[in-house]
């Protein structure tokens, strides 16, 4: 990338995945047709039918692991972090680890990650890369608190906040890839870089519900797309 610019944060969204074969959320067929949100995505759903709430993320769990892998899109944010001279942080709502399997080392979960799970109680988190079921027991407690995904549920505080808002502030180019602009904080990243100076572009299928935020827009796959913003 022959870009002059020395901080660059690239916010990503399902649909950076959805090549690889990972269902977006809020696409037609997405993962929010088939299931209510309240049930499996909010600590309430958790509270009242655990069971359901970890079949969800067993399942997404067990796809992942059974024959996904990054696309043009991953692997060309992991060859920019390796060959530019600037700072480069992605920052991915995912859970999936497709960024890491292409490469790329600076990264935050800000939504959690799917191979992870936490002690309800020390919120202590393990590697898990197995069903989780709800007579599972943290091994770091002795309190019966159940293991629950380690993700970022609706009304719950996301991940990192305090790095990515530094970020942030710090940064001249932002790049946000295959996200619906829908859920916050995440959407409000652009409004964040672009008052403290950056240079903000949007790559995404479609227009997201804060497209009018960005500078520049390009709308297609991220498989084209992203190659051709960092060649
Ligand atoms: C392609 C493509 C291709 C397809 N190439 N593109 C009212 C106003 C403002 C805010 C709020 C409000 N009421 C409540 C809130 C806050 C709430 C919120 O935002 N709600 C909205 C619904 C309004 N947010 C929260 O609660 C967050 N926490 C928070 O705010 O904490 C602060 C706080 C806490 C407590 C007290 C006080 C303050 C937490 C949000 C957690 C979101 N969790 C989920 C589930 C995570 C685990 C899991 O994966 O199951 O995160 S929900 C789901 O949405 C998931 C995603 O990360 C997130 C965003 O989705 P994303 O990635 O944008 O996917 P899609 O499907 O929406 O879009 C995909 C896009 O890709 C589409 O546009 C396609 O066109 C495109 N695409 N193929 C390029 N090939």
């Amino acid at each position: 990338m022959t870009f002059p610019y020395q901080h660059i944060v690239i916010l990503t969204g399902a649909g950076i995945s959805a090549e690889s074969g990972i269902k977006t959320f809020r696409d037609q067929d997405g993962l929010w047709e088939e299931h209510h949100i309240e049930d499996v995505a909010t600590p309430e759903g958790f509270e009242r039918n655990p069971t359901l709430v970890q079949q969800f993320y067993n399942d997404r769990r067990r796809q992942l692991q059974s024959g996904v892998s990054p696309n043009l899109a991953h692997n060309a944010l992991a060859y920019l972090e390796k060959t530019t001279h600037a700072s480069v942080l992605v920052v991915t709502q995912n859970i999936d680890d497709l960024h890491e399997r292409a490469g790329t080392h600076h990264i935050i979960h800000m939504h959690g990650e799917l191979l992870k799970a936490r002690c309800s109680h020390s919120q202590q988190t393990i590697d898990w890369k197995g069903d989780i079921s709800v007579s599972d027991h943290c091994h770091c407690c002795q309190m019966p608190a159940p293991l629950r995904p380690h993700v970022v549920w609706f009304g719950e505080m996301p991940w990192g906040m305090g790095k990515i808002h530094e970020a942030l502030n710090k940064a001249d180019l932002f790049i946000s890839i295959g996200t619906s602009g829908a859920v916050y904080p995440a959407a409000g990243f652009v409004h964040e870089a672009a008052m403290h100076g950056a240079h903000t572009i949007e790559i995404n299928l479609e227009p997201s519900a804060v497209e009018s935020e960005f500078d520049e827009r390009r709308y297609g796959k991220a498989s084209t797309l992203v190659p051709e913003l960092v060649d």
